[in-house]
């Protein structure tokens, strides 16, 4: 790989990082076996048709992290991948409901995870914020008890988000969580329009407040979206190898992103779920050049708007630009 541009990932889920070759040593070191033989087995399965079945496999997989221990792995074996990438600061969304309905404490996962994360600026070079998503397929009393029990972890957390399946289960649905949040002082993010349609993308923004949009790659389809987008910038985190394996386009040469750079908006790269979807962020990066002709000053600028959209605070901000 040529030197990667400097950048930050605004949006990866940590359980998405799971590679093959750590969930086996996961499964062992707990006492575990997975339902498939072997690594290469596993990776025959990331053949997916949408969201759901993508979901389904990441849900089964994530069951081999039990301990504190575990977490803290999966994110220090990231950080050692993302800085390889180009990776500067990395804002990291993790799932705790499929942690706790499964008994896992919620304090687990944030101590795992916040162990890493504390010793990666010197060991890895990078900054890092949590994120913590809630659910959307799981009810919003499920999103408000799982907020409860992590408040005592708060000053971990930066944002909270919404993730999983997005068709159904519209942001309204979590009105009281983001509420309660806000008034904690945390951001707010969700993701909206990436399977769901543009609708969804106006609710986070109007009903949730959210601070940024997570894909939003289906707000082409609204031109009075588009123009709220670009009028107020509001950042969204596409990941382009994403909505490729999950079928949302059809080719990478398919992808709206040239069309939302055109329209002005505030748009950043981002890889989602690098170990499922074949590649981080700068794979990304590569990917849209090569499909979508991207030139290297539009490349510059995804990279610039990833440090302008993160949740840094602006004189740290200005650090990396
Ligand atoms: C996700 Cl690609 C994607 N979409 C929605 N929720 C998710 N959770 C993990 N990856
Ligand atoms: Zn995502």
């Amino acid at each position: 790989m040529a030197a990667p541009i400097p950048k930050a990932e605004l949006h990866l889920h940590i359980e998405g990082t799971l590679e093959p070759e750590l969930a086996f040593a996961l499964a062992e070191g707990n006492g575990l076996t997975l339902p498939f033989a072997s690594q290469d087995d596993l990776r025959a399965a990331y053949s997916f048709q949408d969201l759901q079945s993508f979901l389904d496999l990441y849900y089964a997989l994530m069951t081999v992290l039990r301990t504190e221990d575990d977490f803290a792995d999966l994110a220090d074996a990231y950080l050692t991948r993302a800085r390889e990438q180009g990776v500067r600061h990395a804002e990291i969304f993790f799932d705790p409901q499929a942690h706790t309905a499964r008994g896992v404490p919620v304090g687990t996962v944030i101590r795992g995870l916040a162990r890493a994360l504390d010793a990666a600026p010197e060991k890895h070079g990078i900054t890092t914020r949590l994120i913590m998503c809630f659910l959307r397929d799981h009810s919003a009393g499920s999103a408000l008890r799982t907020f409860e029990e992590a408040r005592p972890h708060l000053e971990r957390i930066t944002a909270i988000g919404l993730d999983s399946a997005e068709v159904g289960n519209p942001p309204a649905k979590f009105r009281e969580v983001f509420e309660l949040a806000r008034e904690a002082g945390l951001k707010c993010v969700a993701h909206a329009g990436e399977e769901g349609p543009p609708a969804n993308v106006w609710e986070a923004l109007d009903v949730l407040g959210v601070d940024r949009v997570d894909h939003g790659v289906r707000s082409m389809e609204d031109p009075k979206l588009v123009a709220r987008l670009a009028a107020d910038q509001v950042p969204l985190t596409v990941c382009p190898l994403s909505n490729l394996r999950l079928r949302v386009v059809d080719r990478l040469a398919d992808h709206p992103l040239p069309a939302m750079l055109d329209a002005g908006l505030m748009v950043t790269v981002n890889s989602d779920d690098p170990s499922y979807f074949g590649g981080y962020a700068e794979d990304n990066f590569t990917a849209v050049r090569e499909a979508l002709g991207l030139d290297e000053e539009t490349l510059r600028a995804l990279a610039r708007n990833s440090f302008q959209a993160s949740f840094l605070d602006e004189t740290t901000r200005e650090t990396y630009l």
